[in-house]
């Protein structure tokens, strides 16, 4: 399959551009914007220094240490470039280790409100890794931290001034926030920033709407036939997200789907459809493949369906957004227009297939409407070798999305068959962390979560290397910077890995 969509890297760029576009608001009055000197126009004592914010570059954060080799950054008042008034704040990093921070303490919340908008403008140049971050801690009463956003405002492309706008939601019991305008929080790379007229205003809003994604590609040419039937089917790479928004390219249209692997091996087909009217109740099927070779039994594919959720855009901001995240079996799904929907067939060659090319038809249909897409298999004369001395896994926490008897066997024999071979389980594995002579002892107490490794014990297939348990051990704030961050630990006191067909 081919296609050119990008849209993983369009995808961060637009919801950017969406942050400004879609939010557009009623500045507030001065009276109801909390933050002092938001403008930073003053500077009354003439240091040099907004009056009512601070600035720090040599530990910006509670594990910095005195040997980091920082240099000091470019900072203070513009009174050349601003986008208001007569002065914005400047704030420049050359290297990557090196961060700096203007922050501001004991911002009031305005008004009771559940979620708020946060919004400054914000001019950027010279950006190779780095970002300008607009963070907000919320503390209760006591100074108390309830929790924080260091994505809130997040910029990191060189940019001409554009107001970035987030929106909040403080946890209960918040009485007020530290605000951080903050270079290279996450110490990447240089950037300069231009930061101005910060505003803090309730909304009216019981719940963040998600972040819409935008394309602005017009709909390629279509036939009479398309806008009769109202919709199109086209080939989407499966390493693209096809988000609701994405318009199809010409060349993503009327395509053959190829697709090729070994015996054993599985592979998706991913095509996606796009709406031109409401539609419901679509679905899609598939032929069998077959060809010259022979023909691969149907329960050879697994018709899938992507659904998508609101999900966070990353953990650690309050931004969400509509996101393609589960494959679920095949049933109807209503498309709204001028939308896409997203479909994921995975086809399980069978070990004993004949080498060749084999073809197959994928029917999409809505109602009277129908249309179909060829898909080509083709099956490759050889099989591909475990590779040994070399375990594939991906974290893995000790749950299960379903509370049904042998779940978590089915979860790891799932990921086996998906060509993993071993796991990282995260979890309290019972590690005792100690210092001696310098260095981070790390005592095994052997207390692996039961449920994981009684069934990693209990299966294990013949061809897979022993399923390993891995463990990261949490270091006390005290130990970490006396460590550097680095651990030893003695083979001898680990828990034994777990060999097939043993029990635990
Ligand atoms: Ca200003
Ligand atoms: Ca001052």
């Amino acid at each position: 399959m081919s296609a050119d969509l990008n849209s993983l890297r369009d995808f961060a760029a637009l919801v950017s551009l969406c942050m400004l576009l879609a939010l557009v608001c009623v500045p507030a009055s001065a009276q109801d914007n909390p933050i002092a000197n938001p403008g930073f126009e003053l500077d009354e004592d003439a240091d040099g220094l907004p009056d009512g914010w601070l600035f720090s570059w040599q530990k910006t954060m509670n594990t910095d240490t005195d040997d980091m080799d920082r240099q000091e950054p470019d900072w203070g008042i513009d009174e050349d470039i601003f986008h208001s008034g007569t002065r914005s704040i400047r704030l420049g990093v050359q290297r990557p280790g090196d961060d700096g921070v203007f922050s501001q303490e004991n911002v009031a919340l305005p008004g009771e409100a559940k979620i708020y908008r946060l919004s400054a403008w914000i001019k950027t140049e010279g950006c190779d890794g780095g970002g300008l971050h607009i963070a907000v801690v919320y503390q209760g009463t006591d100074g108390k931290w309830l929790g924080a956003n260091y994505d809130a405002i997040y910029m990191a492309r060189d940019a001409d001034w554009r107001r970035g706008v987030a929106l909040i939601e403080p946890p209960a019991g918040t009485d007020h926030l530290r605000l951080r305008v903050w270079a290279n929080f996450r110490r990447k790379g240089p950037i300069t920033a231009w930061v101005d007229d910060l505003v803090l205003e309730a909304t009216d809003l019981e719940q963040a709407p998600p972040m819409a994604h935008l394309d602005p590609a017009p709909m390629p040419p279509l036939t009479d036939a398309d806008r009769a039937r109202g919709f199109v089917p086209f080939a989407a790479n499966y390493i693209d997200v096809v988000m609701p928004a994405i318009v199809p390219t010409a060349g993503q249209l009327n395509s053959t789907l190829r697709i090729f692997a070994t015996p054993g091996e599985y592979e998706p087909i991913s095509f996606a459809v796009r709406a031109l009217k409401d539609l419901s109740g679509m679905s899609a099927r598939i032929t069998p493949f077959a060809g010259a070779p022979g023909e691969l039994p149907s329960a050879a594919v697994e018709a899938g369906v992507v659904r998508r959720m609101i999900r966070k855009m990353h953990p650690r901001t309050d931004a969400m957004v509509d996101l393609p995240t589960l494959i679920e079996p095949m049933h109807p799904v209503d498309v709204p227009a001028d939308t896409s929907q997203w479909f994921w067939f995975t086809v399980h060659v069978p070990e004993d297939a004949a080498p060749g090319k084999y073809q197959a038809t994928v029917t999409v249909a809505a109602g009277d409407a129908s249309a179909e897409i060829p898909v080509e298999l083709e099956v490759l004369p050889f099989t591909l070798d475990q590779p040994e001395g070399i375990a594939w896994g991906m974290y893995d926490y000790n749950r299960t999305f379903s509370d049904e008897p042998g779940a978590m066997l089915a979860k790891y024999q799932d990921m086996f068959a998906h060509g993993m071979t071993s796991v990282g389980v995260c979890g309290n594995h019972g590690a005792e962390c100690s210092m001696a002579d310098g260095q981070v002892v790390v005592q095994w107490t052997g207390e692996t979560p039961p449920s994981s490794r009684g069934s990693l014990a209990s299966w294990a297939h013949p061809s897979m290397a022993p399923p390993t348990v891995a463990s990261s051990a949490r270091f006390s704030r005290k130990l970490r910077p006396k460590a550097g961050l680095r651990s030893s630990s003695s083979p001898s006191t680990r828990p034994s890995s777990i060999a097939p067909g043993s029990s635990a």
